[in-house]
Formats: structure tokens, sequence, C-alpha cells
């Protein structure tokens, strides 16, 4: 959440260049920090997950609902302080007061019905209305033909696999959008390898918590193209604040062209051999896949297709070749205590993967 307020401050800041060069130290510190979005954006980025501005169906079920009981709490607020201001000002202590008590009412039917039935019905409206969009949003019939992704919260990652496309990528979840006279659902299967997480992409759907041995459900359906920035609502260890999720909403054809680039197989750059063969060599490829090769581990993201994504290390830096040599280098600068550890490589080693690493389009 925070690197989501730092993001929009800074975007702030880019509007107001004049103000900012004096706080070009500051604006340094948060470049080194904050997720950025990436260079090639055909769709807008969606800066921040603004609740009160909901782009897909259930989000917007869900903020309607929360609107009209905002509004039903504003006027008991209204009610209730506007008796307390009046009987303040109206019954004060006046000059010459006699002081003698007031009456004192005991046991009026009228008034224990009036403070009892009106809060019960008040009660009854809110949950029955309430219930009503929590049962449209949950039982929705999910066509068929949806997208369906398998995403896994990890500490401090997020793993998403398409089964029906037969790849898997991480940190970044592209779908289609939904129109009305074209409308894709897409569904996500929500699951965890360690702990308790919880799925949040404010501007599309609700909080969904993401639990170990269980496979919750959630749907999309965008109704705007764009990169929507999401992060684990649930507090899962010390990068929690740092596990971080895009999702980019792209128009059909846009997203079939995605699927492609994620289904071709990874790239085999000759100049990149050398670079390929070390990585082969080290235990990368223990906790890293990348198809085609010996690495097969799933212990961290794929990094088959890794610069198609924006950022590294689930939003935490954007995917540079500069943060990418920091990575690699020793991941703890970037990403205190995330579980891919320093692997204490040499400079030219570095140099030799990073290099590798970039022709993995
Ligand atoms: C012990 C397992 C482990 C080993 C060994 C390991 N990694 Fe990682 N790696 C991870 C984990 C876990 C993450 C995700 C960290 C996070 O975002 O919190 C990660 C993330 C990354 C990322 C960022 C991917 C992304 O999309 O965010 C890159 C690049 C990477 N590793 C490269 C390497 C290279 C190169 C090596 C070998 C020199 C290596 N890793 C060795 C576990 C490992
Ligand atoms: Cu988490």
């Amino acid at each position: 959440m925070f690197h989501l307020v730092a993001l929009e401050v800074r975007r702030s800041f880019r509007r107001f260049r004049g103000i900012a060069s004096i706080c070009i130290p500051a604006l340094l510190f948060w470049a080194s920090t904050a997720p950025v979005a990436a260079q090639q954006d055909t769709v807008p980025l969606r800066p921040i997950g603004n609740i009160f501005d909901p782009l897909s169906v259930p989000a917007r079920a869900i903020s309607d609902i929360g609107i009209f009981a905002s509004l039903i709490c504003l006027g008991i607020f209204i009610v209730v302080a506007g008796l307390l201001v009046f009987t303040v000002i109206k019954f004060r202590r006046k000059v010459g007061d006699d002081d003698a008590e007031p009456p004192q009412i005991y046991g009026s039917t009228q008034i224990e019905l009036a403070w009892t039935v009106l809060p019960v019905l008040i009660t009854v409206v809110l949950v029955l209305v309430t219930a009503r969009t929590i049962a449209e949003i949950q039982n929705r019939k999910i066509p068929e033909s949806a997208l369906t992704i398998r995403v896994i919260g990890h500490q401090w990652w997020w793993e998403a696999h398409y089964p029906q496309y037969g790849f898997v990528t991480a940190n970044e979840i592209h779908i289609p959008l939904s129109t009305k006279d074209r409308p894709v659902i897409t569904e996500l299967q929500l699951e965890s390898a360690d702990v308790i997480h919880s799925f949040w992409v404010p501007q599309l759907n609700g909080k969904t918590d993401v639990i170990p041995n269980r496979t919750n459900r959630m749907w999309l359906e965008p109704e705007q193209t764009g990169v929507y920035l999401g992060n684990c609502a649930e507090y899962c260890g010390t990068q929690h604040a740092n596990m971080l999720l895009r999702v980019v909403v792209h128009d059909p054809a846009e997203f079939e062209k995605w699927v492609q680039s994620q289904q071709a197989p990874a790239m085999q750059v000759a100049s990149a051999q050398k670079g390929r063969e070390l990585f082969a060599s080290l235990n990368c490829v223990n906790c890293h896949r990348i198809d085609g090769s010996i690495a097969e581990g799933v212990f961290g993201p794929d990094l088959t297709h890794l610069m198609t994504r924006r950022t590294i290390g689930a939003g935490v830096a954007a995917n540079t070749p500069e943060n990418l040599h920091q990575w690699v280098r020793d991941p703890q600068v970037l990403k205190v205590g995330c579980l891919m550890p320093n692997l204490q490589l040499l400079d030219n080693e570095v140099d030799e993967i990073v290099g590798y690493l970039q022709t993995l389009h």
C-alpha cells in the first residue's frame, strides 16, 4: 500500500516539475524503491487502487452497496449529532435558571418502541441489501468460455498459471477486456503455497483471502483497459508490503498477442550462450524455471519470459538493466528478507547472467 501511495505522490510531483526540482534527492530515493511503470505501455496505468472508481462489474456492485450503507450511516449521524447539538444549545444553563430538576421520564412505551423498532428496520434493510450483493457476486455462473487463471500466493510474490494456454508467469496477470457485445469473464482460482495472503485489486473486485490447502474463487469482468495495481492485503511476513501485483487488461487482439508471446519457447540468443551455460551451472535452476532448459525449479518465479514483465521482485523495482544487476548481485538489497539468497556471484558472472536474462523476451 505504501508503495502505491509513494507512486501517486511521485506522479503528482511530476505534474509540478518546478517544485519537484527542489525535491530531487527525495525523488531519487523514491525512484530507487518505489515500483515504476515500465517503458512501452500500450494501456494506461491506473496508478492507485481507488475503491471509489470501480472499473469491473463486481467492483461496481461492491462500491454501490458501500456508498448506500455509508449514506444510511451519514443520515443516522446527521440525526443523532443534530439532536445532540440542538439539545446542548436549547437546554443549556441560562442566567436565572431555577436549578430545578427537569421532568424525568421512565418507561415511555412510545420512546422505547421508537428506538428499538427503527434501528432494527434499518439493520434489516442493510443486511438484506448486502446479502443480495454478496449472493449476486458469489453465485455468478461462470460460463465454460471463461478464462481461468490459477493464482498462487507465495512469500512474497504471485505465481499465475494459465491452464487453458499452458504457460506460467508471475506478478503480472494479463486478462481480456469485457465489452457489452463480447462479455468475457475471468475466473481466478486462488491458492497459497505457504501462509495466508489476500488478493486485492481494488478497482476490479473486493479482497479474497488466499488460504493454504484451499481454493478460493473470484471473477473479474473489467470494463476498461489499463494496468491495475493490486497488493497482498493480509499480513504475511517481512516483505508483505512488497507483494504487489499488476493486472493488465487488454482488448482481445492485444491479449491474444500477449498469450502468444508467453506460449513461445524461451529465446536462445547465440550471444547469450555463456550466460545461459553459467545460469544452468548454478543453483538458480533449483528455484527457477526457464522453458526448454534444465531450469525446472518452482520455488521462485518462472523466468521464461522475464523481460515481458514491467517489474521484478513483485513490484519492488522496475525491470531495468540496473535493477536486474542489483537483483542478481544481491536481491537482499532491493528486497530485504526475500526468499532468494545472495548467491555471492563475481561481478563478471553477474554481467553474464543478466546479459542472458535480458534475452528472455
Ligand atoms: C533458493 C531459491 C532461489 C535461488 C537459488 C535463486 N532464486 Fe531467484 N528468486 C527466488 C525467489 C523466491 C524469488 C522471488 C522473490 C520475491 O519477489 O520476493 C526470486 C526472484 C528472482 C528474479 C525476479 C523475478 C521476478 O519476476 O520478479 C530473478 C530475475 C531471479 N530470481 C534470478 C535468479 C538468478 C539469476 C539466480 C541464480 C544466480 C537465482 N535467481 C537463484 C528464489 C531463488
Ligand atoms: Cu501476502
